[in-house]
Parts: C-alpha cells; structure tokens; sequence
C-alpha cells in the first residue's frame, strides 16, 4: 500500500516489480517495503551487533559511545558480536546442511528403488565416486549411487574424530593443509553445529578470536557438508546441468496457461512438479486453459532453469508481487527465503499456496507434503489444485508485465569445461588460464547471494557488473543475484555484445562459436542455486590446481551485493576461509566490535589469504574488486 504515486526508484530498478508495486497501491495489497517502512527507524544496537539475549537476564546492550561496556555477565562488545556472528553462520550452515540431508535421504530412497527418481547424472556418479575412492568396477549404477548416500550419511552420522571425507576428498591437500593448521576442519556438520551454539551460550567461550575461528569452521560445515555435498548428489539425482535457453522476469507468466511458480529450494520437489505438470497438460487443457507454464522464484527456479530450461519469474523480493500479476494459480513452497505474507497477498486473489515440508508450514495454506515415496501422488496433487484455482481467476484483477529477457541457464563445470574443450579437447582448460594470462580475461569474480529491501532491488548487483564486465573481467552468478542479472539481459549473448569489454567479447565469442553456440557465451555465466556455489569451489580449485597455485593466489573475488540470508554470511565465510576476497554490499552487523571488524575486514588474511570487503557503494566495490584483481595479476607476474 505504498502512497508513493509511480515513482519506485528507491524500492527497485526492475519495470516489472514497479509496475506490480503501483498495482499493489491500486489494490490496497501490502509488500515487504510497505513493512520495511514501518520497522523504521530500525535498532541500532541490533545494526551493530552489539544486542545479546543469550541468557534471560538479558537483552543486555553495549553503548558503543559510553557506558555500560559489558552485558550482565561481563561479555564486552566484541565477544557478543562474535557470538552473533557465529550463530548466524550456524543458522545458515544448517539450513544448507539439512538442504544436502534431505537430498542425501531421496538418493537413498531412489537407488533402493523405494522412490520415483530416476538417478539421472551417470556421468556424475562416476566422478564423485572417483573422488571418493568408491570402486565402479562391474556395478550398477544405482548401487554406487547408493554406496554415494551411505558415504554422505555417514559424514553426517560421524562420531569419529576426523574430518569429513567429503571435504576431503573434494580439496587440495594445500588447502586442507592450512585448514589442519588452523584447526578449523569440521567433523560431522550436525556436530559442528551442535558445538556452534553451546560455544556460544551463556558462559563457554570467552575469546573472540577463538569464536572467529569457529565462524571459519562452520563456514567450511555449510561448504562441503551443505553445497558440495548437496550439489553432487543434486546432479547424480536430476542430472549434470548444460547450458540451456529460457527467459526471465514476470512477462514469463501466461495470459491463457495455469500458470504454477515454484519457490524455495528443492529439487526434488520442483523437478516433481515440473514432471507432472508435462503429463497433466491434457488437464489443464480440459479445464480451458491452453497448458501448463511453471515458473520458478528464488532458488528453486534456478535449479529447475539449470536442468529443464524454465523460466525465471523474479527474485526474493519479486515473490508477493509475483502473486499481485493475479496469474498465478498455484505457488508451491518447500524450504527457506518464501516470506511468511505470501499468504496474506494470496487470499486477495485466487492463488493457492502449497506447502510441502513439515518444517515449512503457513497456517493459511494447503499442506501437501513431499516425501520421497509417495512423491508423484503429491505432484499430482499440486497440479491439480492450480487446474481447479485457475477456473477461478478473476480477469479484472489480471495485469501481467510485459517485460522479460532472454537467459541462458545451465553453467556447470563439466558444461563449461565441455564448452572449452570444443577450443582444446586436449587440456580445456588452457584456453582459459592463456587468456587470463593474457589479459583478455583480466579476472573472474563469482557475483551470488540475495535482494535485501535495505537497498534497492538488483541495483547493486546490475551496476557492479556492468563495471566490471567492462573492464573484461568474467562473472558467474548463483541465487537471486543471478536472477537480478538475467533480468537485464547480463546471461545472454547480446549481453555480451551490450556489457563485455572489448577483450572479453572477443573470448566469449570464440568460446561460444566453437562450442555450436552460435554467438558469444553469455557474459554471465548462471552456475546455479545458491548450494550450486560449490560449482564456483569446484572451478576455483581446478584453475587452481592447473596453474599450481593456491585459490588466494587467483585473479578471482566474491561478492554478494544485496545479501539478506544467513546462508550468505555462511557461503561467504567458507569463500574467505578458501582464501577468496568477498565483497558484502549490506553492512553485517559486526561494526560495534571493533575487533571482531578488524579481523574479518583484514588481519584474516594472514591466516586463509581471504577476507571481507564491505562496501555499499556499487561503482566503489567494483573498484575496489579490480584493485584486488590487479595486485594478485602482478603477484603472479602476469
Ligand atoms: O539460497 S539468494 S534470498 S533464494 S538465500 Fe534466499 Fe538469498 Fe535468494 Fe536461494 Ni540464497
Ligand atoms: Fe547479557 Fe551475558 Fe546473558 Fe548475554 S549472556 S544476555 S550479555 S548476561
């Protein structure tokens, strides 16, 4: 119900979200930035960290200008903003970590034939059975995939004292090496986590630099027991990702389809939709609409754009506005960034809303769960809840934007390397270390993370790249930022034309002509969902290993321009714990501890070679980034 009569600069810089905003005034429909708006002025106290309600004599706050220093037990500034910080980090390993559990129990499921996938990433079976020292030798495939699973449970169900395989076995031995040293390498992730919260409970750990080495730890939790773990059992279950053409932003929705969004996170219950909305177009058709449309928000769109081509409706803060167009007939959730308000938006229109995990429930909404065995049942289900919603639309409330792009999803290693091999098949990768060398590719920065209503919708994200796409550095994307950019056309080949440099155009597009593309690859390359930032793990360590360098030696960074999850301050931390300097573009709330700052900001570089750069400012942070690039250039001769 925002007054603000047609201008929306301050919310977001995407035409479809503003046109969608003036609807929701027309309509008297609240939005996040409506809520935002009334939180503030939001706290101080909690902006710098430096609140702690970790006992019940508190909330006890430190006056970062005065007195009084300590909280009732005596825990100064810098102590509970290191609490603070490794509870976040905690938070954000476990909902990557019971992401990668989930999937973990539906491989199991599969290859005991319990459960209707079809394992579908032979290819991807073999290699991770490879890093694993899991034999293949005259075996089924569903029986290595099993022995996979049981590998991953028993990461999880570890009560050994060594480190987890998984890490192990997907790591450099420099890198884990310097892990050893630092006494950060995690055992079971449940563990780990377990230990994060007693660590951080009323009178355990008095030293913030010890609780910082923590937070080192379980980002390394969400790294390998979260993405790498989830990702490679994601491509055994649903298949390897190659590059695939779609389109992004609201214009995807249909005028005449049912049309079914799917938010959240899993797979495996966005591919079963995506499934059975193929089979029951027959349905929908009975029912008078010209077909089935899925579209996807947040991470599961990404999953399901990576792997089947569907289009991208918006990002994050693009979901109620998504249901505002009044053409979504079924938005199906599972876990993790849907906004508790989807409801409310909903019952204005004639939008079911779907749950399917027990631990992802709305009160408002239709519970539908999604377990493995039963799962084609439930996709059922849900299909034919948006056929029976869809009879129900009300024209006079339909108002789809027209605007939308091309974008090309898909980017996995094994593509990217396969789009590189059509350049050299003997050593794919030296067409690409021989033009960073050369300067025709001056570095690569992977682009992730969230929208955040602090800052105005993909506009950092949107004019970070554009500087550094012009000065030829090489971006990869995940998460919602990936979605920012596709609306803008960044993951397209005349995006590369529109945004590369001179030198980078002329690489991507001897890229793209030899690998059939037939053009320039785009100049984003979209990696995945969020847990697919082990993707980017993956390349960093391979470019890596081909040069003999450490990843801190790179020409690369990070950055998560518009971070909002704690599962960004986690995959963040494991970036800075593999030596990665990460840009952070909403400030964390860590600046009351003056400590705590310094050394995430700077004296941890000495131990990882990574650190964190905060900087709210797009055109400074792109800056700044290509500063960094520069001094490891010349660091390494080049
Ligand atoms: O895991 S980018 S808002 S959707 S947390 Fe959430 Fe952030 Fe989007 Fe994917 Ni990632
Ligand atoms: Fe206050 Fe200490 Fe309790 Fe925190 S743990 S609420 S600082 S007394």
């Amino acid at each position: 119900m925002s007054d603000n009569k047609g201008c929306f600069c301050r919310q977001t810089i995407d035409p479809a979200a503003a046109e969608m905003l003036e609807k929701a005034g027309r309509e008297k429909i609240e939005t996040t930035w409506d809520r935002y708006e009334r939180q503030q002025p939001q706290c101080g106290f909690g902006d710098l960290g430096i609140c702690c309600r970790n006992c019940l004599q508190g909330p006890c706050r430190i006056n970062p200008f005065g007195e009084p220093k300590e909280g009732i037990c005596g825990a100064d500034a810098d102590l509970i903003v290191a609490r603070n910080l490794l509870r976040t980090i905690a938070g954000g390993a476990s909902s990557h970590a019971d992401h990668s559990y989930s999937a973990i129990k539906c491989l199991k499921a599969a290859a005991e034939g319990s459960a209707p996938y079809s394992i579908a990433g032979a290819d991807k079976i073999k290699s991770v059975a490879a890093k694993l020292g899991i034999g293949t030798e005259g075996k089924a495939d569903s029986d290595v995939a099993l022995e996979i699973a049981i590998a991953a449970l028993e990461d999880y169900g570890s009560y050994s004292d060594e480190p987890m395989r998984w890490l192990k076995a997907t790591v450099s031995p420099g890198l884990y090496e310097r892990w050893e040293k630092l006494g950060i390498l995690p055992k079971s992730p449940d563990r780990e986590i377990r230990t994060a919260m007693h660590q951080t409970s009323m009178g355990v750990d008095g030293s913030p630099v010890n609780l910082l080495l923590s937070c080192l730890k379980l980002g390394l939790v969400d790294g390998y027991g979260g993405l790498q773990i989830g990702t490679d059992i994601q491509d055994i279950l649903f298949g390897i990702p190659s590059p695939v053409k779609s389109e992004a932003n609201l214009g995807v929705l249909s005028e005449d389809k049912v049309n079914i969004i799917v938010h959240g996170h899993m797979p495996e219950v966005s591919e079963k939709v995506v499934e059975w909305a193929g089979k029951l177009e027959d349905e929908a058709k009975a029912a008078g609409a010209a077909g089935i449309n899925i579209a996807g928000i947040c991470c599961s769109g990404n999953e399901v754009l990576m792997r089947q081509g569907v289009p991208l409706a918006g990002n994050y803060l693009s979901q109620e506005l998504a249901i505002i167009t009044g053409a979504v007939d079924a938005m199906v959730v599972d876990v993790q960034c849907f906004m508790p308000s989807i409801t409310k938006v909903a019952s204005c229109y004639h939008t079911k809303v779907v749950t399917t995990s027990p631990i992802g429930q709305l009160p408002d909404a239709e519970y539908i769960p999604f377990e493995p065995e039963g799962v084609d049942e439930s996709a059922q289900k849900v299909v034919r809840l948006a056929i029976e919603a869809y009879k129900g639309r009300d024209a006079a409330k339909l108002q789809i934007p027209k605007h939308k792009s091309e974008a090309w999803g898909g980017f996995s290693v094994e593509s990217i390397v396969g789009a590189l091999a059509a350049v050299d098949p003997e050593n794919p990768l030296k067409p690409l270390v021989d033009n960073i060398v050369a300067g025709n590719v001056y570095g690569a920065v992977g682009v992730v993370g969230c929208n955040n209503a602090k800052v105005t919708q993909d506009r950092t994200a949107v004019e970070m790249v554009k500087d550094l796409l012009a000065h030829n550095v090489l971006v990869v994307a995940t998460g919602c930022t990936a979605h920012a950019l596709a609306k803008y056309g960044f993951l397209s080949p005349d995006g590369a034309k529109k945004y590369a440099g001179e030198k980078l155009l002329a690489v991507l597009t001897a890229v793209g002509e030899a690998a059939g593309l037939g053009g320039p690859l785009p100049p984003v390359l979209h990696m995945g969902s969020c847990v697919d930032n082990s993707r980017i793990g993956d390349l960093l360590g391979a470019l890596a290993g081909y040069l003999g360098v450490d990843i801190k030696d790179l020409p690369v960074a990070a950055s998560a321009p518009e971070l909002q999850h704690e599962k960004a301050v986690s995959i963040g931390t494991w970036a800075v714990a593999m030596g990665v300097l990460t840009h952070v573009g909403v400030i964390p709330p860590v600046l009351g501890g003056p400590l705590v700052a310094k050394v995430l900001t700077s004296d941890i570089e000495g131990m990882t070679g990574g650190k964190f750069y905060v900087e709210t400012d797009p055109h400074e942070a792109a800056t700044g980034i290509l500063a960094h690039i520069e001094s490891k250039r010349k660091a390494l001769g080049i």
